[in-house]
């Protein structure tokens, strides 16, 4: 099981996250990605469901119009992990 980020190591992975932040009164972090339209919005959630389902790991996210709020946070640790931030990056790679 993914052992929770201490706060300098979550400092770190976040420096190379453009765009992602600590969410306020959560261990969780969080980006908002605003697309073209809908279609580009749920296209990129579509590929990036097909991502965390591989990797067993999921977001919560809310998607209004072309945009969608991305939080992160692994459950069973209580907070955020290793895999929280490689799914981070997942979804940078496939938002581009
Ligand atoms: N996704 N974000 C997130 N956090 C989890 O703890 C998590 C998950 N997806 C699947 C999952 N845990 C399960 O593997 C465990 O609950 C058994």
């Amino acid at each position: 099981m993914a052992e929770r980020l201490s706060a300098e190591a979550r400092r770190q992975a976040l420096g190379g996250l453009p765009g992602w932040t600590d969410v306020p009164g959560r261990d969780a972090i969080g980006k908002t990605f605003v697309f073209k339209d809908f279609n580009e919005a749920f296209g990129f959630m579509s590929r990036a469901a097909l991502v965390a389902e591989k990797m067993d790991h999921h977001p919560e996210w809310r998607n209004v119009y072309k945009t969608v709020e991305v939080v992160l946070s692994t459950h069973d640790a209580g907070g955020v992990t290793a895999r929280d931030i490689a799914l981070a990056k997942a979804m940078d790679a496939i938002a581009g």
